[in-house]
């Protein structure tokens, strides 16, 4: 009985329970509560016209309000499932900015504030690229794009290089850079072994995704239009080969003394060099290298070379470098020859007294030098005349000419002194050596006369005696023309001069 007793009340209490629970459920079935919004996107250019959002209930059939804030089609939904969903609303006309959703079922409300944003990012006009430089293996060429405004980067966009000569180019890829999101979105390039360029860098005008996106952070795509980028960069050079020793030559003028600078075609480079009369040099693996980069030879004659081998940061040595230059530290002498002067003769107004000078090696005059003649009867009525520089610079002999002036007299032979003039000029050898100007070795010069106050050929020439003309340098006597009324026996040839009588 007792046991019985026992039983029926935890019966009784057992059904009590199983009633509560079936009353609580059923009450808050009827609210639908409570009730979320999960996760709403933001409101952007592709979703706007068409924008769904939604949410958890409890309620089956309970009926959810919504509102969205600036939306004048608000509405509601069932519960279904334990969820709620709104779908393609067009939402295009709501301003762009934080909008606040509510939804509330029964008493139960809830809200959340989304983004409408449908500005897609811009690439700006604000760039840099790699600046101008020559780019070894291992180096990283970057470059960066600014956007109008903050942006996240997915995958790996890239832009595409151009690397090579023009007409030759292969296609690299400078990769998106892991970065703090913000609307600085870098690219990198790492330059790789056998890759060279030497007449600028291209960059292609678009930007590829590569399977990636860039968009900002309401999931609007930015427009990837024109890049802002020169397609060449100027100045941006790839040169992976070993370093190359630059900045020297051969020396095709002869000089005194040589001081050579070099450079080599990467930085930073150093050297090891030598100066000796040999036209090739093979440096031992003890030669260290410095960072000098100049050298000289002052001294000496003959040739010389400069042989120059560069290291550069890897250690990768260039070829040798052999430059020449041809020293000469020794004047030009005068010829032991005596100089050349005027065939014997008796000059007229209008005649040249030429002269030459040699010297036993090429010499190179600037200005006008002169050989300085007397004229007139020696040690009395002599004065001073110039037979000055006419010809004859890079080569071994030069040229003098006097040309006789109208009152110019000599009957007792010319003189000169033996001392060249420089008159402010020089003759030199071609590395500028001065040439010795005095000791002139002089032949004989009584043989040459002047006479100006006489008739000439030439006269006779404008007397209607054409043909004597040729002759008027003819070597005609002393004896033979000083004298007063010659006379012309024929007219048949040009010696007619020769032949010419003067009357006693
Ligand atoms: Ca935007
Ligand atoms: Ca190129
Ligand atoms: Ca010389
Ligand atoms: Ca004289």
């Amino acid at each position: 009985m007792k046991m019985l007793t026992s039983s029926f009340w935890r019966g009784i209490a057992f059904s009590a329970l199983v009633l509560l629970t079936i009353s609580c459920e059923k009450k808050e079935n009827t609210k639908g509560g409570p009730i979320k919004i999960v996760s709403p996107k933001s409101i952007n250019k592709s979703n706007a016209s068409s924008y769904s959002f939604g949410g958890t209930c409890e309620g089956n059939n309970a009926k959810v309000s919504y509102e969205i804030e600036g939306f004048t089609k608000n509405s509601s939904v069932e519960c279904r499932n334990k969820a709620w969903r709104v779908s393609g609303l067009d939402l295009s006309l709501l301003k762009d900015g934080y909008v606040t959703i509510k939804a509330s079922v029964s008493e139960h409300t809830t809200s959340a504030q989304i983004t409408k944003d449908t500005i897609s990012p811009t690439i700006t006009a604000d760039f840099s690229t790699p600046v101008e430089a020559t780019y070894d293996e291992g180096n990283v060429l970057y470059f960066q794009l600014t956007f109008s405004e903050e942006v996240v980067v997915t995958g790996s966009p890239r832009l595409v290089l151009d690397i090579g000569e023009d007409g030759s180019t292969s296609a690299a890829y400078a990769v998106y850079q892991n970065s703090s999101a913000g609307t600085f979105v870098t690219f990198a390039y790492t330059v790789a072994q056998g890759q060279n360029d030497f007449d600028d860098i291209e960059v292609r005008e678009h930007m590829e995704l590569d399977g990636g996106s860039v968009r900002d952070a309401h999931g609007n795509d930015a427009l990837l239009s024109s890049l802002p980028f020169p397609r060449a960069l100027r100045n941006v050079y790839i040169d992976t080969n070993n370093p190359s020793v630059t900045g020297l030559g051969h020396d095709f003028a002869v000089a005194q003394t040589k001081t050579w600078s070099w450079a080599c075609s990467r930085n930073p480079c150093t050297y090891r060099f030598v100066i000796n009369t040999s036209s090739s040099h093979s440096f031992d693996d003890t030669d260290d290298f410095h960072p000098i980069q100049a050298g000289a030879q002052l001294s000496g004659n003959g040739t010389y070379y400069l042989h120059v081998q560069a290291k550069d940061s890897r250690d990768r040595l260039s070829s040798i470098s052999s430059v020449s230059v041809l020293l000469d530290n020794v004047a030009p002498s005068l010829s032991t020859d005596p100089i050349v002067i005027p065939p014997d003769a008796i000059y007229y107004a209008g005649g040249f007294l030429d002269f030459e000078v040699t010297y036993n090696e090429n010499v190179v005059v600037t200005g006008v030098p002169r050989l300085t003649l007397q004229i007139g009867e020696n040690g009395t009525t002599a004065v001073t005349k110039y037979a000055t520089y006419l010809s004859g610079s890079g080569t071994s002999t030069l040229s003098f000419r006097y040309t006789v002036a109208s009152g110019d007299e000599d009957a007792d032979g010319l003189e000169m002194e033996t001392t060249i003039d420089l008159d402010s000029g020089a003759i030199t050898d071609a590395s500028g050596n001065a040439a010795p100007l005095s000791s002139l070795t002089l032949p004989v010069l009584t043989g040459i006369y002047i006479d100006t106050s006489r008739r000439n050929v030439t006269e006779f020439a404008k007397e209607g005696l054409g043909p004597i003309l040729k002759k008027e340098k003819s070597p005609l006597t002393k004896a033979g023309f000083l004298e007063e009324n010659c006379a012309l026996p024929s007219l048949e040839n040009d010696l007619i001069a020769m032949a010419m009588v003067c009357a006693p």
